[in-house]
């Protein structure tokens, strides 16, 4: 056996000895055929017991829910019970987890020494070092500034990319990715969207003449941690609330028509609002940058998992902002051109239209608190059974997503 694999599966099997197994949990797909038993899952998903990894309220989209062993019979039951269509699509997620940090480990290893491999996830630590030798490497086109510290003291650092010309206060295109922690393929896209302005500048200078770009490849560094270390269906933040419940949902918690709708006021959710807006470090680190931009960002691109979705304002409402026509534009050129380019469709909407409404999303905020003209959730495409994509998934994925970017930040320059 290879030196290199023999070394990453040992480091494998020690390093997460203790995370959370997840042995015998099981992954339903549900179809909902009407608007009765769309219903019916909404109010189930409210128990904290189903961990729902999706629940768009378009019929004939199934909802995706985790479910651990002692909860399955009641949940079968009541399906069967209402008639509702479900299917298991992972008969034991512990497996299946436990192969992710095994691929994750070897590929791992054996691209070790490179800059940035898209062959794996990457660890935080790894992402902060990536930005840093481009600030080396390209002094004179890209600068690294630690913005703040994560709740459990991470450094959190943007990276602006310009052409060098020395030209200061351009407009700004403002990327974030991670406020989720389990989404791992969403900071994977951003250091694509990086790593492609940087490295392959020549050929995306047109996206650098007139705009700068600011990005912020992990929102959320010690749910992301945790999800690599611990518990890998770890959504939020790391903060406790209670003595039995820590975490916020990051996307829940910015000051705009906060807790209306969408969101839990109980702490151990997963779309716990927070004990108030703004309450954790890293939602205040987004707030900041985007109002440090105001007047300059004229997109804010926030990158999630999964479902292919480019979605806009609101959140909070089915109603729509006044210049939803423009922010429709950029999107459908962002899902026009990944069409063309793959044949993968996007689904294009406000979130409230085509998702599901949820207020205190940091989409919401930089459009109407920061004033940003465009602001899009870009929700990528599922791997495995949704936030699990394969190691070989990685660059695909994140190739076909910059496909969209380059195009809606070229309808972006071209408008503004
Ligand atoms: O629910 C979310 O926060 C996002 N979906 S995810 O599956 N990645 O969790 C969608 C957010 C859309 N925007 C707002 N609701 N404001
Ligand atoms: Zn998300």
């Amino acid at each position: 056996m290879n030196f290199k694999l023999l070394i990453g599966l040992l480091f494998c099997g020690i390093a997460f000895a203790s995370a959370e197994s997840y042995e015998g949990y099981k992954v339903y797909d549900i179809n909902a055929k009407n608007v009765f038993e769309k219903e019916f899952l909404f109010q189930l998903s409210k128990d904290e017991k189903y961990d729902f990894f999706h629940l768009p309220k378009q019929i004939g989209t199934p909802s995706r829910v985790l479910v651990e062993p002692n909860d399955q019979y009641e949940l079968e039951n009541l399906l069967n019970k209402f008639g509702i269509q479900y299917i298991v699509i992972d008969e034991n997620f512990g497996e299946s987890v436990q192969a992710e940090r095994m691929q994750n480990a070897l590929m791992r290893s054996l691209s070790s020494g490179q800059r940035i491999s898209f062959n794996s996830f990457q660890r935080f630590d790894d992402i902060n070092a990536y930005l840093d030798q481009l600030a080396k490497s390209y002094p004179s086109r890209v600068s690294v500034k630690t913005v703040g510290k994560s709740y459990e003291g991470r450094n959190m650092k943007t990276i602006t990319i310009t052409n060098g010309d020395g030209v200061q206060n351009k407009k700004v295109i403002f990327v974030d990715a991670g406020i989720h922690a389990r989404e791992w393929i969403a900071p994977a896209g951003a250091l694509y969207i990086i790593n492609q302005l940087v490295e392959n500048y020549a050929a995306n200078a047109n996206l650098l003449k007139t705009y700068d770009w600011v990005v912020l490849p992990v929102v959320n560094p010690d749910g992301y941690e945790y999800s690599h270390v611990a518990s890998r269906n770890w959504r939020k933040t790391r903060k406790p609330v209670t003595s039995s419940c820590a975490g916020t949902d990051g996307n829940r918690n910015f000051d705009f028509h906060w807790g209306e709708v969408g969101a839990s006021t109980l702490s151990c959710a997963d779309t716990f609002r927070g004990q108030a807006a703004f309450s954790e470090p890293e939602t205040q680190i987004v707030r900041d940058i985007m109002h440090s931009l105001t007047g300059r960002a004229k997109m804010y691109l926030t990158l999630h998992s999964y479902g292919n979705y480019l979605l806009y304002p609101w959140g909070y409402t089915s109603a729509l902002p006044a210049t939803w026509r423009d922010m429709d534009e950029v999107a459908q050129a962002g899902a026009n051109a990944i069409k063309a380019a793959t044949g993968t469709k996007y689904t294009v909407g406000s979130s409230t239209n085509v998702l599901y409404a949820a207020a205190g999303g940091s989409d919401d905020y930089a459009h109407a608190s920061a004033g940003i003209p465009i602001s899009i959730t870009m929700e990528l495409p599922a791997g495995g059974s949704g936030f699990n994509p394969s190691t070989s998934q990685i660059t695909p994925f994140c190739s076909e997503t910059w496909i969209g970017i380059k195009a809606m930040a070229e309808k972006v320059i071209e408008k503004y």
